[in-house]
């Protein structure tokens, strides 16, 4: 009788212990490490877009943000710096990225693929926020609203704009409101992040484009897109981001990896451009297939055309951007990708073997020809009648009837 009691006490204890153990391995919250949110500070939704002026680029899978004018034609554009949700992959709305020389369709090859949800920081909603789209010369105006747990400021990555507009001083507290006001004197494609506590505010996401059009300019693309690459250490049922690590597992374009990178879809014959910039630890060598292109810009600006250089790789490394030209002269679905393995790969995934291929930094530029029945043909080889395009990928101007020729005829 005593041995049993003496049993059934131990058995008491050791399961007492074993609960205190438990308790003691219980998974670590993030919010008590370093905050995400706070309740304190309620997470506004994204400032009502105006309609005005959304500007022309397609930054994949980021909405466009339109501005305010003043009376002085002061261009007026709010970003809310705050804690976001993203689905970097969504199984819902997956592109159904096709890949014929593979046979593979997304649907088939990830059959098994899940949905991944961050949670980090950036504006408006999204990592990165959206493109501010100015055209040289314009004074501009940039309401900047902290909803974060700390406090931060936003540089203006490359622009040449007075010191106390720059982003490295004043830190705006959180709830607390500032207004940068500057005068934008260049053209080309440069950024805006975080400029307070940079290694982690910029790893967290706090990223965006900001594109300078020029005044005057006789090209003008029929596609301008915008790509950002990030990088991120999320491990599964996880989705805040481990911003001291170095092994990073999901590879973005727009805060999106494959199969959830939107697809282009372009016609034949028309003008893309395309403007990378990378906002991660790592660079990023951007490869196309199907084409050559040429570079025509950096974050310091247009590069003149006697120094753009021809390729199909184009290296984008930390803190730059890099803008790419090129004529959709040849149809299919060609893929766009960062040429490192590993970042074309969706690793640590919840699918078996916790790798999901045709993932990462890859979309597809589906380029659907004219005339489905003619056959390929290199855009040298077309006759010099139909051949609207020279050596560099530029359309050729074409013959320019005058006004004499077309009175008479
Ligand atoms: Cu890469």
């Amino acid at each position: 009788m005593y041995l049993l009691v003496l049993g059934f006490l131990a058995f008491l204890f050791s399961t007492h212990a074993q609960h205190n153990k438990l308790s003691l391995i219980k998974p670590i919250q993030r919010s008590s490490i370093t905050p995400w949110h706070t309740n304190k500070m309620p997470i506004s939704p994204p400032p009502p877009l105006t309609n005005k002026q959304m500007g022309t680029i397609n930054t994949l899978g980021i909405p466009p943000l339109g501005y305010t004018q003043e009376a002085d034609g002061t261009k007026v554009f709010t970003l809310i710096a705050q804690p976001i949700t993203q689905m970097i992959i969504d199984k819902k709305t997956a592109e159904p990225l096709v890949l014929p020389h593979l046979k593979i369709h997304p649907q088939q090859g990830h059959k098994h693929a899940t949905s991944k949800k961050l949670k980090t920081w950036g504006y408006n909603g999204t990592t990165p926020g959206p493109t501010i789209e100015v055209t040289e010369g314009d004074r501009v105006k940039i309401i900047v609203k902290n909803e974060l747990p700390e406090p931060t400021t936003v540089h203006w990555h490359s622009l040449e704009i007075p010191y106390a507009q720059d982003g490295s001083s004043d830190p705006i507290k959180p709830g607390d409101t500032k207004t940068y006001s500057f005068t934008v004197n260049q053209n080309g494609t440069f950024l805006y992040h975080s400029g307070y506590n940079v290694g982690k505010q910029l790893s967290s996401g706090l990223v965006g484009f900001f594109v300078a059009h020029p005044k005057k300019t006789d090209i003008k693309p029929n596609h301008d897109i915008a790509i950002m690459m990030q990088e991120w250490a999320l491990l599964p049922e996880n989705s805040y981001p481990n911003l001291t690590s170095m092994d990073f597992n999901w590879f973005t374009f727009n805060g999106h990896a494959a199969p959830s990178v939107p697809v282009v879809n372009i016609k034949q014959g028309d003008r893309v451009r395309i403007r990378f910039s990378n906002m991660s630890m790592n660079s990023h060598p951007i490869h196309i297939h199907g084409y050559v292109w040429n570079v025509i810009g950096t974050e310091g600006g247009p590069i003149p055309k006697s120094a753009q250089v021809k390729g199909s790789t184009i290296n984008v490394p930390t803190g730059t951007t890099r803008d790419v030209e090129f004529i959709a002269w040849n149809p299919g679905p060609w893929p766009l990708h960062c040429h490192k393995p590993h970042h074309v790969m969706n690793a640590h995934a919840q699918v078996p073997l916790g790798i999901m291929p045709h993932g990462g930094m890859f979309t597809i530029l589906n380029v659907v020809p004219h005339n489905k029945d003619v056959s390929w043909k290199h855009y040298k080889e077309s006759s010099p009648k139909n051949n609207q395009i020279n050596a560099l990928g530029y359309k050729k101007k074409l013959p320019h009837k005058n006004q004499s020729q077309e009175q008479s005829s």
